[in-house]
C-alpha cells in the first residue's frame, strides 16, 4: 500500500491522479498546509523542504519527495506512462513542468489571484509569463497529440493540475484551440476525475 502525503493542490494532484491511473492501492494522509502541519518534525523527516506530495511505499518502506521523483517511480514500478523508448522526450516535458510552469504558474496564483494590489511588478510580470506558457504549450500541443508525443504519459499528468486552475488565471483557455483539446480529453479520464477528488469532497475538475 502507497500512503500519500496530501493536500489538494496542483502538486498534491499529479499523484492521487497517477495512483488513480496506475490503479494501485493507496490511503491519502491529508496534511493541512494552510495551517503549518507540513512543518511538523515528523513529516519534515520525510519531506526536507516541509512540501507536499511525499509518498511512503509500504511495501518497501521508502519514502519519497518531489512530484516528478514521485512520479518517475510509480511510473517505473507500474511500468505505465514512462515509455522506455520514450524517456528523453517525457523527461524533457516533466522537468519542464516541475521546474518551470508549475512555480512559475505558482508565483502568477500568488501575485494575481491571492495578492492583488501587492506589488504590480509582481502582478504583470508573471501574468506575462503565464500567457507565455499557455501560448508555449498550446503550440507543442498543435504539434503532437500529447506533450511528449502520441501517449499519454507523466508529463501530461504532472502538468493538467496546473492548467486545471485556469478559472482563476484569467488567461481564457478556450482562446487556446490545443491546449483546450488537450486538457478536455485528459478531464474526461476516469481515473483523473477520481484522482482530483481524491479526498471526497465533490471537487470537479473546471470546465473550460
Ligand atoms: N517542487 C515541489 C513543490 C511542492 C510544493 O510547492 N508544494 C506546496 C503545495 S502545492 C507546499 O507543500 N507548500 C507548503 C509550503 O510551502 O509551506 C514538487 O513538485 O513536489
Amino acid at each position: 500500500m502507497i500512503e500519500l502525503f496530501y493536500a489538494n493542490t496542483p502538486n498534491g494532484r499529479k499523484i492521487s491522479i497517477m495512483l488513480e491511473e496506475i490503479n494501485h492501492p493507496y490511503k491519502v494522509t491529508p496534511v493541512d498546509i494552510f495551517n503549518d502541519k507540513q512543518f511538523d518534525p515528523k513529516f519534515r523527516s520525510i519531506s526536507p523542504f516541509s512540501k507536499i506530495p511525499v509518498i511512503t511505499d509500504h511495501e518497501n518502506n521508502i519514502s519519497i519527495f518531489e512530484s516528478g521523483a514521485i512520479l518517475i517511480y510509480l511510473a517505473e514500478k507500474s511500468g505505465k506512462f514512462y515509455d522506455k523508448d520514450n524517456r528523453i522526450l517525457i523527461n524533457q516535458w516533466l522537468i519542464a513542468q516541475v521546474a518551470y510552469v508549475g512555480p512559475l504558474l505558482g508565483q502568477h496564483h500568488q501575485f494575481h489571484h491571492y495578492t492583488p494590489g501587492k506589488s504590480k511588478w509582481g502582478e504583470e510580470r508573471y501574468f506575462k509569463i503565464a500567457k507565455t506558457i499557455y501560448k508555449d504549450l498550446d503550440e507543442r500541443l498543435e504539434k503532437s497529440k500529447f506533450l511528449a508525443g502520441s501517449e499519454y504519459s507523466i508529463a501530461d499528468i504532472a502538468t493538467f493540475p496546473w492548467i486545471a486552475r485556469h478559472p482563476i488565471h484569467d488567461i481564457g483557455l478556450k482562446k487556446f484551440k490545443n491546449l483546450s483539446r488537450w486538457y478536455e480529453q485528459i478531464s474526461k479520464r476516469e481515473a483523473v476525475i477520481i484522482g482530483y477528488d481524491c479526498l471526497k469532497k465533490g471537487e470537479k475538475i473546471p470546465k473550460i
